[in-house]
């Protein structure tokens, strides 16, 4: 599944503008109002966004892997929130029912996720579990022909938003093999939201809880139809979710390294432009080092996804999938380290976008998992081999 050459390089150049004219200049706004004009959804709409990855026979573009984290890095050049508006859309939300859903629930789903009409959201974290996902609490009761769920989730991102969420809930006994993935509509009765959670940065992002009592979701909404097969789906979607994450890690390194090298070029101390000082240009030569290094690492990744179905795993990709994530969220995080660095004080005043770059990609190396998530999914691929 890929867009052909020409029209998916028309799109490509469309969304560097958009970046550059319509989003760069509203970074200010989303960062004091905390939230994404309703003008600039609509464009993003209009602009097909919200289907990047939904197949074409189901109203979406059908990006293949490669093309995917291209449009990902530009993204990654402005601030997360644009992105997550449509980003658990193409991403981490709809990707189950692409992968492991039935004909029926494709039909039903994938099309209004690609015209934005539905906003679709992942709930798999809870108070209890976070880097333990298989130990998740959430129960879902049968009772004739529909589950009974109960239970909480937490750090919902777009979950004020959504329309409906893939969620993991317990169908069978502990671990792994009791889990078992749903689609939830929003507005099943019994489903409440907690507060907006106050984060560190990507203002603009929405995350709240998502508390289920009593909440009554029809068996067929179980993905796939079979119970049980729900924590193998999460982490197939993550892995996809992960990879662009590290895409857009690189898009904002990019973005941040621009802008620090422009403060360099335009700042004098001592009678000339600090950007002449060479400790100022070995930090932006790691950083280009660094950057190059990521960047290439996610497009080789990237390519290896392509042309394979999307139901299927392979335990290799997904290794070098964490080796992506592992490598470029740390990046990212020492380049915006070195941006302020360079900025000197003025890199933390809020004037300058590295300083809200510095708290926003901090939470790249946490969410869809940690840094030492990556390391273990490596470390284990690792000892498996002879
Ligand atoms: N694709 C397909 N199947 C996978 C898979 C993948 N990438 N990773 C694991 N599985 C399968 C395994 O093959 C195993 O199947 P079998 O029981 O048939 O052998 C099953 O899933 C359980 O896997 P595993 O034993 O590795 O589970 P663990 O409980 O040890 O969990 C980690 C492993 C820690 C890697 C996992 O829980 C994880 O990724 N945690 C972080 C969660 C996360 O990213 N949260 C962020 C939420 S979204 S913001």
């Amino acid at each position: 599944m890929a867009l052909d050459i020409e029209s998916f390089e028309l799109l490509l150049a469309t969304v560097q503008r958009f970046v550059r004219d319509r989003l760069e200049p509203a970074e200010d706004i989303l960062e004091d109002s905390d939230e994404v004009p309703a003008d600039i959804v609509r464009d993003m709409k209009e602009l097909g966004l919200f289907g990047l990855t939904v197949p074409e026979e189901y109203g979406g573009i059908g990006l293949s892997m490669s093309q995917e984290v291209l449009v990902n890095y530009e993204l990654g050049r402005t601030a997360p929130a644009f992105r997550s508006v449509f980003g658990t859309n193409i991403g981490i939300g709809s990707q189950g029912i692409l992968m492991d859903g039935t004909p029926e629930q494709k039909r039903a789903y994938l099309p209004k996720v690609a015209s934005g009409e539905l906003i679709m959201s992942f709930a798999l974290t809870e108070p209890d579990a976070g880097t333990d996902a298989a130990s998740l609490k959430t129960r879902a009761q049968l009772d004739g022909d529909h589950y009974v769920l109960n239970g909480t989730k937490r750090f919902i991102t777009n979950a004020p938003r959504a329309g409906a969420f893939t969620l993991m809930a317990r169908t069978g006994g502990p671990g792994a093999g009791g889990i078992s993935a749903f689609i939830v509509p929003a507005n099943t009765p019994g489903i409440k939201l907690g507060k907006k959670d106050k984060k560190m940065g990507q203002r603009g992002t929405m995350t709240c809880d998502v508390i289920m009592e009593n909440a009554r979701v029809p068996a067929a909404n179980i993905i796939g139809g079979v119970p049980g097969q729900g924590f193998k789906t999460a982490m197939k979607v993550l892995d996809r979710g992960r990879l662009n994450i590290s895409a857009v890690s690189c898009g904002a390194a990019s973005r941040i390294l621009d802008e620090s090298a422009a403060y360099a070029r335009d700042r004098k101390q001592f009678g000339k432009a600090i950007g002449e000082f060479q400790l100022i240009q070995a930090m932006l030569a790691d950083s280009q080092a660094e950057l190059l290094a990521g960047w290439s690492l996610v497009q080789d990744v990237a390519r290896r996804f392509d042309g394979k179905p999307a139901h299927v795993s392979d335990p290799d990709i997904s290794m070098r999938v964490s080796c992506a994530k592992l490598f470029a969220t740390e990046m990212v995080g020492r380049v915006a380290d070195r941006g302020v660095q360079i900025h000197g004080g003025a890199g933390y005043i809020n004037e300058y976008p590295v300083e809200r770059f510095y708290r926003d990609v901090r939470l790249l190396r946490l969410y869809e998992g940690t840094t030492q998530v990556q390391q273990l999914i490596i470390g284990r691929e690792l000892m498996r081999r002879d």
